[in-house]
């Protein structure tokens, strides 16, 4: 469908029926969305708001979309990594009405236009994953600005480079960090990188894991879920990090620990989860065993320096989906996942709906959360905020309910117990 003939620009709007189902899927495994939706879809308080969303188009963050415009929101939604966009979810949410601008293997210049499309509705609020929305509002359109009453952040890197903004103050409006809810970061980062990581992994190369040396660089919250879940699959965890608690904590966890000029002469896979660009550079290629599989699960493709690796290429060629096989001028071969891109979106799914569930429920609350300020004139600083911790338990709360989990609750005098510092042994 042309973009002329509608507010939107997806691959191929015939596979919306194939794209609705996997919404649906997603649905019914994101009980805490589908409740905040069920709850604000009545009383409507996100009408007259304009949301930009620039968020990897997947069947959870459509979810997410449709529980917005539920909400009474108008939103305009664009796609946050060339290689993310789920086309058969983009062209669903365009057959619902959505304003979508999105399609899987966009140019870095289209890339950039569809983030612009969503500019086009002049939005109240913002919903970015990794800032480069906010990034090109403050770049691009400075004056856009004005209308604009906050904003929210999904993921690490993105909250780094807010948190640099604001620092340099360059913010020109408060942005909450979702990222740092403690009901996304311990959860989305550690169990769904973790196993959306691995997902990736075998879908571009259906390898076996265990026995495999496993090396993981950086051992964060997302390194950490990667680290464990490939244990689990039986590989040799190997990690290679900069910060010495991390590093330690590595080590206590049972996995190796050493530098990636060690890790790179033994390594079978690699997967870097840092933030950092030049993790895996050309020293550390021509180190390699041949055979060698390499990825990234970090939010840019900086992490692996790709040029350096075409340098040292006397030719490539793609053997399977997002699997690029790399002929070294001596003859070794080292096979890229996803061109260096995050691989568990760019070659799987992302992560699994349950742990969106909550990420995004983080994202929902923190929406109205800045549309009730506004509401009652409640100016707020351009700065990074963070995610109340009654907003945590809650949405914890509500989760463990749908897992028909219950609790233990303190008691009266629990309580008093622990606001007595007086009490000693
Ligand atoms: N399935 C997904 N849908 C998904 N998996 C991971 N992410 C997803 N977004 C939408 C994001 C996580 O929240 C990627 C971000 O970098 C990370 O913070």
């Amino acid at each position: 469908m042309d973009y002329k003939s509608g507010k939107y620009k997806v691959k191929d709007l015939s596979l919306a029926s194939e794209g609705r189902k996997k919404i649906e899927w997603a649905e019914s495994r994101m009980p805490v969305l589908m409740a905040l939706r069920e709850k604000y879809s009545k009383t409507k308080p996100l009408k007259g708001y304009k949301i930009a969303g620039c968020l990897h188009v997947t069947k959870e963050t459509a979810v997410l979309v449709e529980t917005l415009k539920a909400a009474g929101a108008q939103v305009s939604w664009s796609g946050c990594n060339p290689l993310s966009t789920q086309d058969e979810i983009a062209a669903a949410l365009a057959k619902n009405g959505i304003e979508i601008y999105a399609w899987h293997g966009q140019s870095v210049k289209e890339f950039y236009w569809s983030i612009e499309r969503t500019l086009d509705i002049k939005p109240n609020l913002t919903l970015d994953d990794g800032a480069d929305l906010i990034f090109t509002i403050h770049n691009k359109f400075p004056h856009l600005a004005k209308n604009v009453i906050g904003g929210t952040e999904e993921t690490t890197t993105g909250v780094h480079r807010l948190r640099a903004m604001a620092e340099a103050g360059k913010l020109l409006y408060p942005v909450i960090a979702v990222n740092d809810a403690e009901t996304k970061w311990d959860f989305d980062n550690v169990y769904g990188t973790g196993q959306s990581s691995i997902d990736g992994i075998l879908r571009a190369t259906s390898v076996l894991l265990a026995g495999k040396n496993f090396v993981v660089a950086g051992y964060g919250h997302c390194g950490k879920g990667c680290a464990m879940r490939a244990a689990g699959l039986g590989a040799n965890v190997i990690v290679t990090e900069v910060k010495p608690t991390a590093a330690l904590k590595a080590a206590l966890d049972g996995f190796r620990v050493m530098t990636m000029d060690e890790a790179a002469k033994i390594g079978d896979i690699f997967i870097t989860a840092t933030g950092v660009k030049d993790v895996i550079v050309e020293r550390h290629f021509k180190k390699m065993k041949d055979g060698a599989i390499v990825c990234n699960t970090g939010h840019y493709d900086c992490e692996i320096n790709i040029p350096q690796l075409e340098k040292l290429s006397k030719g490539k060629r793609t053997v399977r989906a997002n699997n690029e096989e790399y002929t070294l001028k001596d003859g070794r071969k080292i096979y890229l996942l996803a061109k260096g891109r995050l691989v568990n979106l760019a070659a799987a799914e992302g992560h699994p709906s349950e742990v969106m569930d909550m990420s995004f429920a983080n994202q929902f609350m923190s929406q109205l959360r800045l549309i009730n300020y506004d509401k009652h004139g409640i100016l707020l600083n351009p700065e990074v905020i963070e995610i109340p911790e009654e907003q945590d338990q809650e949405i914890a709360r509500i989760k463990l309910q749908t897992m028909s989990y219950t609790i233990d609750k303190l008691t009266k005098e629990q309580l008093a117990y622990i606001k007595d510092y007086s009490a000693g042994t």
